[in-house]
């Protein structure tokens, strides 16, 4: 870590004032399997100010230094219990009209107690962990005038222990920053809003010393349907060990050695399959040492076969519909009856699939996905000009990457990995995103890697360079909208000739809710309702074709479309923003699904 010195209290000249609070980074290294855990929320009301000019940082206000040594009275520019109150986790944006399009830094604080619970058997007491679900995009915390660290990346759960710092009572400060940057991931220009806020629960979390971090749970692909995959990592290699792995249902209970932190069991089971039709879950637990954790989980198998899919042995063809986190009310926060509704409303129109566009959203959705059937896509951030060769920027993503699929490595629903969205067909970004396409693999053996890419213009045909590294090809084409000629379509098929199975990750067209004309008409809802009848005809006669996720489930705010009908969404919904009303494209695609049940 550099050195910094703070020369007074309010360090006007210091200009590279965070340097010293880049690290450490929280990261997917520090993630753990906190589910069945005991967990205290410090969800609530937090006293907040908007901080625009960073002055907690530039200040140190977190160091709360009332007084110099000479027991001369300070004057700071805060006072944190008379600052007005929030309740987290939200987006900020929605909490008050002035700040609906705020984008910087803004300090959350509040007071809890603590009292550690009891002594671990070697005589040391509980670790304890600080989680933030997801704060957009730079977080920074600060417990009891120290420093704890700070995490990049707003989509992905932050983990940080805070063990030593812990007092009886205690002040914890978070600097939530959703600055723009063009090196981050996403960059600064995005077609969605840039919510800001710590929008995902906060909570401790205690574990014993030594501590399960990874509990990965899977059918084994194998085609045989007949054995489950259990793997286990603790926090400390250590010395060696035995977990106990059960699924009470199926009466197994087995025994994982332990060996340098890591085990890993495949046992003999017939479980009842998941899939969309039958969501079967089972208990599941996991106790090594001290620790015991669970999950609720299903077992089904996802594979490629030449240019099909199969979903338990069986070809599929994925019935789908992009979909963004949000709700008009609550931003990118939207609640779980918000979130069910959202599926509901797929499975209406005969979805057996979305694509959770165009980064992680919480692992609520996943989890509800796991109980209502519905198979899901999960992304990155990669979005259109990431800058692949800029330093920094590709950890950011592999981060990014690897903390949602930990999070996530359980779900059932989950079926494919998403590294990025329409970025162009670059050497730097072929290296970039090829080097992800191979850390999801390392990472999960058991799904599918995918990224939604451009249609090849010049050869009218599937011609990324980076299909080659992907178990399907995802494909944005937007004919009928911004590519004017239907009849390109079906050529560009023609000319196409993947090795793999294509899902058509977005097509689609504006419409404004209530907007009538002519299927020439942009922006009316007849317009759009053409599109869809256009694009089903060519895609159903295209073979390798396995899916179609079109853009999109609802209208979303977009801060880059202010035209008359926009009016600052984007208006390709199938539904208008309040998911309430159904566009007519929304019973062209129920219909086109129906056909393909
Ligand atoms: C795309 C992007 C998506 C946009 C959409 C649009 O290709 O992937 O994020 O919102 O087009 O409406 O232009």
């Amino acid at each position: 870590m550099k050195e910094y010195k703070q020369k007074n209290v309010s360090d006007i000249n210091l200009e590279d004032y965070l340097g010293e609070y880049e690290e450490p980074q929280a990261t997917a290294d520090q993630l753990f399997f906190d589910c069945g855990r005991r967990k205290e929320s410090l969800n609530g009301a937090w006293h907040y100010a908007v901080d625009q000019y960073d002055t907690c940082i530039r200040q140190h206000w977190f160091e709360e230094r009332y007084q110099d040594a000479n027991g001369f009275t300070l004057p700071v520019d805060y006072s944190f219990d008379e600052w007005p109150a929030m309740n987290l986790p939200c987006c900020w944006n929605m909490e008050k009209e002035a700040f609906l399009l705020y984008e910087g830094s803004m300090v959350f604080t509040r007071t809890f107690r603590y009292a550690p619970l009891k002594e671990g058997a070697d005589g040391k007491g509980e670790r304890v962990f600080l989680k933030i679900g997801a704060a957009n995009y730079i977080c920074r915390v600060f417990l009891n005038r120290k420093y704890i660290g700070m995490h990049r990346g707003g989509s992905t759960p932050a983990y940080f222990e805070i063990t030593d710092a812990l007092q009886a009572e205690n002040r914890i400060l978070i600097q939530a920053d959703s600055t723009r940057r063009p090196e981050q991931v996403p960059t600064e220009n995005t077609d969605w809003f840039n919510y800001g806020g710590i929008y995902r629960d906060i909570e401790l979390i205690r574990v014993p010393q030594t501590f399960i971090r990874r509990f990965q749970i899977a059918l084994v692909p194998d085609g045989t349907f007949s054995k489950i995959l259990a793997r286990v990592q603790l926090s400390d290699a250590g010395q060696g060990t035995v977990a106990v792995f059960r699924i009470p249902e199926l009466g197994i209970c087995a025994e994982i050695p332990v060996t340098d932190g890591c085990g890993e069991q495949i046992i003999d089971a017939k479980p009842e399959l998941w899939s969309p039709e039958n969501p079967r879950l089972y208990d599941v637990s996991l106790t090594c040492g001290e620790d015991a954790v669970s999950d609720v989980v299903g077992f089904r198998e996802i594979r490629v076969r030449g240019r099909e899919i199969l979903l338990n042995g069986s070809p599929i063809y994925l019935r789908g519909v992009s979909c963004h986190e949000e709700s008009v009310a609550n931003g990118k926060a939207p609640t779980d009856k918000e979130r069910l509704e959202t599926i509901r409303l797929a499975k209406e129109m005969n979805c057996n699939f979305m694509r959770l566009a165009h980064y992680p959203h919480d692992e609520r959705m996943a989890r509800l996905a796991d109980r209502e059937g519905l198979l899901l896509w999960e992304e990155i951030p990669v979005y259109w000009a990431i800058r692949f060769s800029r330093e920094g920027t590709y950890e950011d993503a592999e981060n990014q990457l690897k903390e949602l699929i930990f999070r996530d490595w359980n779900r059932a629903s989950v079926i494919i990995w998403s590294v990025g969205n329409e970025n162009a067909d670059s050497d730097e970004r072929l290296e970039f995103m090829k080097r992800l396409a191979d850390c999801a693999h390392a990472a999960d053996e058991t799904r599918m890697v995918s990224a939604a890419c451009l249609v090849s213009m010049d050869k009218l045909a599937i011609a990324d360079r980076l299909a080659e590294y992907l178990d399907i090809i995802g494909l944005n084409e937007y004919f009928g909208w911004y590519s004017p000629d239907f009849a390109q379509l079906p050529r560009l098929f023609a000319n196409s000739d993947p090795a793999k199975p294509v899902i058509i990750t977005e097509f689609g067209a504006d419409a404004m809710p209530g907007h009538h004309g002519t299927v020439q008409d942009k922006g009316t809802e007849e317009y759009q309702a053409y599109v869809y009848e256009r694009q089903a005809e060519t895609l159903r006669g295209i073979d390798y074709v396995k899916g179609t996720t079109p853009w999109i489930l609802f209208d979303f705010r977009c801060p880059r479309r202010t035209s008359a009908i926009q009016g600052y969404y984007n208006r390709k919904g199938l539904l208008s923003p309040d998911k309430t009303y159904r566009k007519p494209a929304f019973y062209v695609l129920q219909k086109y699904y129906q056909e393909l049940m």
